[in-house]
């Protein structure tokens, strides 16, 4: 009698003090992404959050924080704050933790990417099941690529068409060490720059030029400053929806579950949304062209073989790098996937 009075008080208290004792989580989660919430991660950081508070009935309380804010800018250590646990969930670029997990150079590898179709392959498959293994390993939780997009260059001074015309130009760049030598050997002067602080040495013509996707240069209104724009694809820039170590250790199975379940899904959405009007790369230039009035450079493939043939000395030696079996790996899909 006794017991089953004891039982019935536990479950009446229970039931008024569900939210307690169904979960000792910390009161609020940190996601960072390093963009705004106008591109497509940045809503995909929103809507994930907003997901995770309904599916998890409030377990899961996510701030996210835009624009590099919970990092001080410093892309390139986003990775160690996920790994530390500064951050529990972020949308990052693999450009930005290639300083930590190196193999993500793969993506950074002039010209390794002819389209879309090939870097899905590449991430379904073997390479792609590798480097989420890697990121494991160091202690982050990959749940799902995504994608920034293929990297175009634009710059404040002369339409680039052939690897002379950079002759000179101070091209802005993360400051990762393949990207610095792909343009010092294209003849540029790299300028190691975090975006955030980017935009500003763009308005002020403290650099000439830039290279980053379409579904940026919109957003970030990089019209505005720069005239010329070439269409060269020359690297392609997955971003991965990552949950540190040490957070996913402290959640229930369940949770992990719909983490799992709506990252994926937010992530689908967000590739979709990054490639929106590129497909067929005609919508997004011809709003760069007849409105915004950049003068849009088109390269033959024989113009492009230029510059692909210029900076092959780069894609050997950060192949080496990488490692060997992952890139010829990769390279076999790309040519099956052409
Ligand atoms: O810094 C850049 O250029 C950006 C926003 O594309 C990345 O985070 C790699």
């Amino acid at each position: 009698m006794m017991a089953k009075l004891a039982a019935i008080v536990v479950i009446v208290i229970a039931g008024f003090f569900p939210a307690r004792l169904a979960a000792q989580y910390q009161p609020e989660f940190k996601m960072s992404v390093v963009v705004n919430k106008e591109t497509s991660w940045g809503r995909a950081a929103t809507r994930f959050a907003d997901a995770i508070k309904f599916r998890t009935h409030g377990r899961i309380q996510i701030k996210t924080y835009f624009e590099g804010q919970l990092i001080a800018g410093e892309q390139r250590s986003e990775f160690q704050l996920l790994q530390q646990g500064v951050a529990d969930f972020m949308i990052g670029s693999t450009i930005n933790w290639s300083p930590q997990v190196n193999e993500l150079n793969l993506f950074n590898l002039p010209f390794m990417f002819p389209n879309h179709a090939a870097l899905d392959a590449v991430q379904a498959g073997a390479p792609g099941k590798l480097l989420f293994q890697l990121m494991e390993q160091k202690g982050v939780i990959p749940i799902a690529w995504g994608e920034n997009g293929f990297r175009e260059l634009t710059n404040s001074k002369r339409p680039i068409r052939r690897p002379e015309d950079f002759h000179g130009l101070n091209i802005r760049v993360v400051g990762v060490p393949i990207f610095a030598d792909i343009f010092r050997t294209l003849g540029a002067n790299p300028v190691s720059i975090n975006f955030v602080k980017a935009l500003e040495a763009f308005r002020l013509g403290q650099v000439d030029g830039q290279e980053n996707p379409l579904a940026l240069i919109i957003p970030y209104q990089l019209w505005a400053v720069h005239n010329y724009i070439t269409l060269w694809r020359y690297t392609i820039d997955p971003t991965i929806l990552a949950v540190s170590g040490k957070t996913w250790m402290s959640l229930k199975p369940e949770d992990r579950q719909i983490l799992r379940e709506v990252g994926e899904l937010m992530m689908t959405v967000q590739k979709k949304e990054a490639r929106e009007g590129l497909e067929n790369a005609s919508i997004v230039i011809d709003v760069l062209q007849k409105i915004y009035q950049m003068e849009v450079t088109h390269l033959s493939p024989a113009d492009l073989q230029l510059f692909r043939d210029k900076t092959r000395s780069v894609y050997n030696r950060w192949a080496a790098d990488i490692g060997i079996e992952l890139v010829r790996n990769t390279e076999r899909i790309v040519e099956s996937a052409k």
